[in-house]
């Protein structure tokens, strides 16, 4: 209750910030772009984390404005980035089902390219499966229309909730997210290992690119990349990051 009423006005009183955390390619472990994360502080009860905040800016109906605030921060760094210094870069944004509700979505995103002028294949978006069970045909052609326009989609969280196989037949993903669960303890135990070896069998045979999350070792680096997973992002290579902090480590002097 606390929280859906500091919520409201939260982001006309400037109180959400941006962080980015690495997406590496696996072979050679050289920077592929950065998912971006939200974070919250607010005065009178600190910090929140997005796991409790965006499923009340879902209920209260904040989450479209909350989702195009981010959407169009995360593209203009996304852009002084690229110009700065002069490379390829994916941002990968995490959007809400419910962002895909209003049907406002696909002009949001293409309008928030077009301004910018960034390449829509730059551009990736991240959906939970919670978008696709019982998702209208409004909600796919969305996806279709953001496909065809070049944006990204990935899978996010990909192998835990009910996950249905058949949403991968039908949907033009273009990216499985494997989620952190099964990287975890992928050095040590064998049936994750089988798991994620048949995720990146069954995603590369599909045409995707597949990136594990939540790697924190080396070890589990190394297991990955010997499974010929694509992509490795976690905090092995880094905890998300302020835009400044991120460009220092990973952008300048390269
Ligand atoms: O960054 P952190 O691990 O605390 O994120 C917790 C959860 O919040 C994750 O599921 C993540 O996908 C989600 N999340 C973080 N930033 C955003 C955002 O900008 N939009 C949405 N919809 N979810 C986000
Ligand atoms: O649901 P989604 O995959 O978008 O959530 C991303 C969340 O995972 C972020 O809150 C981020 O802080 C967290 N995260 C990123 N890397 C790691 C990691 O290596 N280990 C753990 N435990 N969490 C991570
Ligand atoms: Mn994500
Ligand atoms: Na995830």
């Amino acid at each position: 209750l606390k929280i859906d009423q500091q919520l409201r006005g939260a982001l006309e009183r400037g109180e959400f910030s941006l962080v980015y955390q690495p997406i590496m390619h696996t072979r050679g472990r050289t920077l592929k772009g950065m998912e971006v994360l939200i974070r919250w502080t607010n005065p009178e009860l600190g910090r929140i984390s997005p796991m409790d905040f965006i499923p009340i800016a879902e209920q209260i109906g904040a989450i479209t404005d909350l989702g195009n605030w981010v959407l169009q921060e995360a593209c203009a760094q996304l852009q002084s980035w690229q110009r700065q210094y002069n490379r390829p870069l994916l941002m990968s944004i995490n959007v809400s089902p419910r962002q895909f509700h209003d049907g406002s979505i696909v002009p949001k995103v293409k309008t928030v390219l077009t301004q910018l002028g960034l390449k829509p294949t730059s551009v990736q978006l991240e959906v939970t499966e919670g978008l696709l069970i019982n998702a209208s045909d409004r909600v796919l052609s969305d996806l279709d229309t953001l496909k065809l326009a070049g944006v990204h989609l990935a899978l996010d969280d990909f192998g835990t909730g009910y996950s249905s196989l058949s949403y991968l037949r039908h949907l033009p993903f273009d990216v499985l997210k494997v989620d952190q669960s099964f990287v975890h303890e992928i050095a040590r135990k064998s049936q994750d290992e089988a798991m994620v070896g048949a995720m990146v069998r069954m995603g590369h045979s599909l045409g995707m690119t597949v990136v594990a999350e939540g790697v924190e070792t080396p070890e589990q680096a190394y297991s990955l990349e010997a499974l010929r997973v694509d992509d490795l992002q976690g905090f092995y290579f880094s905890q998300p990051l302020c835009a400044r902090d991120f460009e220092r480590r990973f952008l300048a002097g390269i």
